[in-house]
């Protein structure tokens, strides 16, 4: 379809630089052009070149002060991408690799997933090439306070609602919220992911491994599988990956793998509940090394190496892979070994963390093949559900969050299921995640004529 093709050639042309923006476009769009075919008002009303394209998009000027006085400054990035069918919405992500592509690759993926949600929310993303390793909580403060003294004039509960994402959990969005409080003297729901203490939701932590683990027990279920006695690998050891660990565990998994930059552990018995337990403390509270796993518990750890080179360099197998690091982690060689050794399922808690040529590779070897757009969803579903509650003014239960997000993983997997059908791809989860998402996006900015 020549019309999708002329707005990835332009993206391309336009923003030269920007690698995993095209690489995220590309995929979206060569999987949407049967809408273009059989919707013509799409193509005339532009859409596909208007969804390209951001809102607007800021970069700003972070200048702290660390310790001993010197001063820093940092690049701050708001993308705020699409809010056709609600405010924008989407993760802060603190690392040095941040740079306007991977925000404007995270911010249009975001328009689809949060759309598959059924939550009133937009697409958007955030961060800033600030990297908080080896950072005290006192300079962590300070990055985070200035970075809110510029974000604070771009957000608000009914414009645009940050989160987390890497290097940004719940003691960046304290400081960052209570920045915002301070300047803006109201206490609204415009961060989420907060403390339960001040307007945060039972389960938001949980919520994006967890979800992952649901979406991929549904895909599983499409086979007559379940988790029960599977091999898993984890990639990762941050949040999304620790409650993975968590709920593959107790749905009958033995997890096998974490990693962090640094290297990779293999616990072949098996990382149990309390071993994650320790996973979390190592992580969330000590900031310290995945490499302290293995001493702890002495099993292999492979320095240098993520979890999908480890697999392939030492032929092991498993039956499902969960990559819950980062973008591009899993490439094509590690593809064909997870294939090769058998691997039955893979579903992404991580955003884009298979390359195209891996992604090919699982299609064409009919894997449950889970993308990152659906699986990981939960955890932005429950950023809504955080909104919901704010807006009420309540709390739910951690039993209630919880039988939402189960709900929506499910209603996720139904539509991704039901939309590959209708557009001819019967099974392809890329093509109806990108489809149903797309589908309620575009009929809304359809609906508002040319703005
Ligand atoms: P965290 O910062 O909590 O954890 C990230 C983990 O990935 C850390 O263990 C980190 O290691 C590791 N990692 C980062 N880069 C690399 C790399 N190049 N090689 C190996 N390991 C690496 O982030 P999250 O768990 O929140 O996010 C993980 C992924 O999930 C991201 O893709 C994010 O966009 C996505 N996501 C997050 C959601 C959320 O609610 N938090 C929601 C949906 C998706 P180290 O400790 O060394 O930095
Ligand atoms: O990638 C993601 O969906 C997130 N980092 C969570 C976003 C959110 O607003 O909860």
């Amino acid at each position: 379809m020549s019309v999708i093709n002329d707005t990835i050639a332009r993206v391309k042309q336009m923003d030269r630089d920007q690698v995993e923006f095209h690489q995220a476009v590309t995929e979206v769009l060569e999987t949407l052009k049967p809408t273009a075919e059989r919707h013509p008002e799409l193509v005339k009303a532009k859409i596909y070149d208007r969804l390209v394209e951001p809102e607007r998009a800021m970069t700003f000027r972070v200048p702290w002060m660390d310790d001993k006085g010197n001063v820093h400054v940092n690049r701050g990035f708001r993308v705020q991408f699409n809010n056709a069918i609600g405010p924008f919405k989407g993760g802060i992500r603190f690392h040095p690799s941040v740079n306007l592509s991977i925000i404007k690759f995270l911010g249009f993926e975001q328009i689809f997933k949060n759309a598959l949600t059924t939550l009133p929310m937009g697409g958007g993303k955030g961060g800033a090439d600030f990297d908080p390793k080896g950072k005290s909580d006192a300079e962590i403060m300070r990055f985070c306070q200035a970075f809110m003294r510029e974000l604070f004039r771009h957000i608000g509960p009914d414009t645009d609602v940050p989160a987390g994402d890497i290097g940004v959990g719940g003691r960046e969005i304290g400081y960052m919220y209570g920045y915002y409080k301070k300047i803006q003297n109201t206490h609204t729901g415009v961060l989420t992911g907060k403390g339960l203490e001040y307007g945060g939701s039972l389960i938001r932590p949980e919520a994006t491994g967890y979800g992952a683990v649901y979406f991929a027990a549904e895909m599983l279920a499409t086979r007559s599988l379940d988790f029960k006695n599977k091999v898993v690998a984890v990639s990762g050891s941050g949040n999304v990956a620790q409650y993975a660990i968590e709920k593959a565990t107790q749905m009958g998994a033995k997890v096998i793998s974490a990693c962090d930059s640094n290297a990779t552990i293999i616990d072949e018995k098996g990382i149990s509940q309390d071993k994650c337990r320790y996973i979390m403390d190592l992580k969330n509270n000590r900031r310290g090394r995945i490499s302290e796993y293995s001493d702890e518990y002495s099993c292999t750890c492979y320095e240098g190496e993520n979890v999908w080179e480890v697999l392939k360099k030492q032929g092991i197998k498993v039956d499902i892979a969960l990559p819950c690091a980062t973008q591009n982690e899993l490439g094509k060689e590690e593809a064909e070994s997870l294939v090769k050794n058998g691997c039955i399922c893979v579903t992404e808690g991580a955003n884009m963390p298979s390359t195209p040529d891996a992604v090919k590779i699982f299609q064409d070897n009919k894997l449950l093949y889970g993308p990152g757009k659906a699986a990981n969803a939960g955890g932005v579903a429950t950023s809504g559900l955080e909104m919901s509650q704010n807006s009420l003014k309540m709390s739910w239960t951690r039993e209630e969050v919880d039988q939402r997000l189960l709900i929506i993983m499910k209603s996720i997997h139904k539509s991704c299921l039901d939309a590959a059908e209708t557009y001819g791809k019967k099974g392809d989860y890329v093509t109806g995640a990108n489809t149903a998402g797309f589908m309620k996006v575009a009929r809304a900015m359809l609906a508002y004529g040319i703005v």
